[in-house]
């Protein structure tokens, strides 16, 4: 997969692309990041990418002309393209999965108060947004976005790991332990040392249920009701 970023700050994506699970799906050539930096299709003296918003107001809005330059040489009218911004779809992991199958992305990192809208208009293809705060930019949302995609691309992670994990069940993981068997006084829990992997599988759905019941009810809603006949809240 290929995946291009429009920003005024590619340097802070360096670090986080090479390290750990992504910086290995990139080095195996399983997902490519071009980072490219929206100043140099600036054309003024002063490479300046922003202006006054029209009607008044605070901050600054990104201006088009350097925008619609870097989207041009990136072709995004034929990409599917994804402007990060906190009045976007709420990411979550279906869109994610809906992102890998587009294959070729190009995101577009906002700052300042936002672009301007015939931007949007033009290029814009889906607007996402990571959750409900507010960030000085689309750079961190657009690297959630990269690492959650890249562990869905074939070959970067085991099928098996995929299938554990939180959220692609639709509730939240039990709780893990590893050696040494005591620590702080506390025991790893009988179950997790008896070697019985049916009784192990139930305590760890039991905990799941259990955990996302505290921190995710929302999450639960059809879900244990459909499996477990439990209807109680
Ligand atoms: Cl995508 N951008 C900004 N600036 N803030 C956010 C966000 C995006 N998602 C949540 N907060």
């Amino acid at each position: 997969m290929k995946v291009s970023v429009v920003t005024l700050f590619p340097e802070l994506f360096t670090e986080f692309l090479e390290a750990s699970i992504l910086g290995r799906a990139r080095r195996e050539g399983r997902i490519e990041v071009e980072l490219v930096q929206l100043r140099d299709y600036a054309t003024d003296r002063h490479r300046s990418c922003d202006d006054q918003p029209y009607g008044g107001g605070p901050g600054m809005v990104l201006s088009p002309e350097p925008l619609a330059r870097a989207l041009d040489a990136l072709d995004a009218r034929n990409r599917w393209t994804v402007y990060l911004t906190p009045s976007g779809r709420l990411l979550d992991q279906r869109l994610v999965e809906e992102c890998v199958e587009r294959h070729s992305l190009v995101l577009i990192a906002g700052r300042y108060e936002g672009i301007d809208q015939r931007i949007v208009d033009l290029y814009v293809d889906d607007e996402v947004s990571i959750g409900d705060y507010v960030l000085s930019g689309g750079e961190v949302p657009a690297m959630v976005l990269i690492e959650a995609m890249s562990r869905l691309v074939s070959g970067v992670i085991r099928d098996e790991s995929l299938q554990e994990e939180s959220f692609v069940a639709g509730m939240v993981e039990y709780p893990h332990y590893t050696r040494p068997e005591e620590f702080a006084g506390m025991r790893v829990p009988d179950v997790l040392l008896s070697g019985h992997h049916a009784q192990i599988g139930r305590w760890r759905r039991a905990q799941s249920i259990a955990k996302t019941r505290q921190m995710r009810p929302e999450l639960l809603d059809g879900i244990v009701d459909a499996t477990e006949g439990d209807t109680e809240r």
